[in-house]
């Protein structure tokens, strides 16, 4: 073969190579949401489990950590009314049930009412007083469970 077609041939070996791993690194629209959403529930469920350990007893209770966190939790749970679009349903692993699209009156109730749970938990948590925090991180625990049960996958 001449030299010159050796370094075609390479070139598009080469070439080919490249083109595979930049699709490989361009995530789909439906991945880019998808990766959206379970970022969003990653540092709600993160910081709400931080939270649950200290209720639980099994971390001490550090009032303004509590309620930094608990903020983080209202404002996760805030951006989650967004992480739902249509166009994330299918197209990456997700734990998120399709009932969701179809049910969704149903879906909104349930993510509007653990809104406001969080929303009542970091105002209850600027309180600084761990039995008057209780409660309401138990009604926030709960919300998140009503939900889960209904519209995640196991
Ligand atoms: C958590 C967590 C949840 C909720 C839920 C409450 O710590 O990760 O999803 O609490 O289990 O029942």
């Amino acid at each position: 073969m001449l030299k010159s077609t050796w370094v075609v041939a390479a070139t598009l070996i080469i070439g080919t190579g490249f083109v595979h791993e930049s699709f490989a690194q361009t995530p789909s629209r439906a991945e880019q949401l998808i990766r959206y959403r379970q970022s969003i529930y990653n540092v709600l469920g993160t910081n709400f489990g931080v939270m649950a350990a200290v209720v639980q007893g099994k971390a001490p209770y550090d009032a303004q950590d509590f309620a930094r966190r608990a903020d983080r939790v209202a404002y996760m749970a805030d951006m989650a009314t967004e992480a739902f679009p249509p166009d994330s349903k299918t197209g990456a692993p997700t734990k998120a049930k399709p009932e969701i699209w179809s049910e969704k009156g149903e879906f909104d109730k349930l993510l509007t009412d653990m809104q406001s749970k969080a929303r009542a938990l970091s105002a209850a948590a600027k309180g600084g007083n761990l039995d008057a925090v209780k409660p309401a991180f138990m009604a926030a625990a709960q919300s998140c469970k009503a939900c889960h049960d209904r519209f995640q996958a196991k």
